[in-house]
């Protein structure tokens, strides 16, 4: 080699890894990757309720497989990390990875001067539609924010209970815990207790409901329901059968992940397209899922699957198959990732739809993004890398609050899967 290439290689070289945990309305980590030149890459590693163990994990024991390194080598550094630890991935470690990936995308894009979607081969569409949640106390309440949705100009929209009160038929808690995607974290420090989960009236209110909707909102809105994995394999079944007529967009997670056998009956027994996939973390344990057709949209989760890479090319091993993306989009990963699944929901032939957080002030006073979501559709700007700004003052301003999930008991006081 040269002088002038051993130079450059210096120059590309990673400095410095470090996270900011950071609360403007919820709880998000972020990985800041920085590199000799000066370069600053951004990733999201923020896995819901577990926020600080990621911290540690990257600050401990990743930090030291990355500082001196090329910093161009994603593909390489990503199986470092994942291969160097003989017990690999699992939620921690696979949403540190998605952290530390993101941000290497972030820099790759900066140094190269291009956005994530014209990298990795430009853009397949100009526009990408996506869904966002709706969410009432009542089936009346639901139906009145469905509609001024659809008013707005929403095309797609998605409905999930979270808990049902089998004393009164007409309260059903619609993802009541989403208020604390508009920016009212739970501050409790700890995790609320829920006490009104039951599966059969669920399964009463679930038909009426997904029929109300249809029937207020009109054929052409695509509506999503998320089972979100709470019910036992015949129920499942039963629920997707029942939810036929509705012409739902998708039925998400009818049953646990990893309950093959259950998805194939499912689609054996009707014709609901199927959506699966936030609770996997590795290419390998999701494989047989696809290969079999037993979805119809991947919904991995970019924040807790290891990043850009692995979600790539998952999304090009599902296209082979005929099955499209629907990537996991909530409230409780932060712009980064939401930049990233912009960019590929832009850029990726199969892609399919896209969850996406409605009210952005969530992060406003820290984050800016390249992300314009109008009318139901998602746009994304041609700053380099992922595009996104962080006001690292004002992130630490917002200091991290501890902060959970609601723990879900049914009548009996038995803990019921969240
Ligand atoms: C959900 C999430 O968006 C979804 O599809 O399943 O709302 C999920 O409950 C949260 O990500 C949990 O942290
Ligand atoms: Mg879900």
């Amino acid at each position: 080699m040269d002088d002038r290439v051993v130079e450059r290689r210096k120059l590309m070289s990673i400095t410095s890894v470090s996270t900011i945990l950071t609360s403007p309305g919820r709880n998000y980590l972020l990985v800041v990757v920085k590199t000799d030149d000066g370069l600053v890459g951004y990733g999201d590693a923020t896995l819901n309720g577990r926020e600080r163990a990621v911290a540690t994990v990257v600050e401990d024991s990743i930090r030291q497989l990355l500082v001196d390194e090329d910093e161009s080598r994603i593909e390489y550094l990503w199986r470092k990390i994942y291969l160097s630890a003989y017990w690999r991935g699992g939620p921690v470690l696979m949403t540190a990875l998605a952290g530390i990936d993101m941000a290497l995308w972030d820099i790759k894009g900066k140094r190269a001067g291009l956005p994530l979607y014209s990298l990795l081969g430009g853009k397949a569409r100009d526009r990408a539609r996506a869904y966002v949640h709706v969410h009432g106390q009542t089936t009346s309440q639901l139906v009145e924010r469905s509609r001024a949705k659809v008013d707005a100009g929403f095309e797609a929209l998605r409905f999930s209970f979270d808990s049902v009160d089998p004393r009164d038929p007409s309260v059903t808690y619609c993802q009541a815990h989403q208020d604390v995607a508009v920016g009212r974290i739970e501050r409790t420090g700890g995790a609320a207790r829920r006490d009104s989960w039951d599966s059969d009236t669920y399964l009463t209110d679930l038909p009426r409901t997904a029929a109300t909707l249809r029937d207020t909102l009109g054929p052409n809105v695509a509506l999503i329901h998320d089972v979100h994995s709470r019910l036992s394999p015949p129920r499942a079944v039963r629920a997707a059968k029942e939810l036929e007529s509705t012409g739902l967009f998708f039925l998400e997670d009818p049953a646990e992940h990893l309950d093959l056998s259950t998805l194939e009956t499912i689609r054996a027994q009707t014709s609901v397209p199927i959506a699966v996939g936030e609770l996997y973390f590795h290419g390998s344990d999701i494989a047989e899922l696809v290969r079999r057709q037993l979805v119809d949209y991947v919904r991995v989760d970019i924040s807790h699957f290891g990043g850009i890479t692995p979600v790539v090319k998952l999304a090009h091993f599902a296209e082979a198959l005929g099955i499209r993306t629907a990537f996991h989009g909530p409230s409780d990963i932060s712009p980064p990732a939401h930049a990233a699944l912009a960019h590929l929901a832009v850029h990726l032939g199969n892609f399919g739809i896209q969850e996406m957080v409605e009210d952005q002030s969530i992060w406003s006073e820290v984050f800016t993004t390249p992300i314009q979501l109008d009318r139901g559709f998602i746009t994304v700007g041609n700053q380099p890398g992922l595009g996104v700004s962080v006001d690292e003052a004002a992130a630490r301003r917002h200091e991290f609050v501890p902060a959970s999930l609601p723990i879900l008991h049914d009548r009996m006081g038995a803990i019921h899967p969240w």
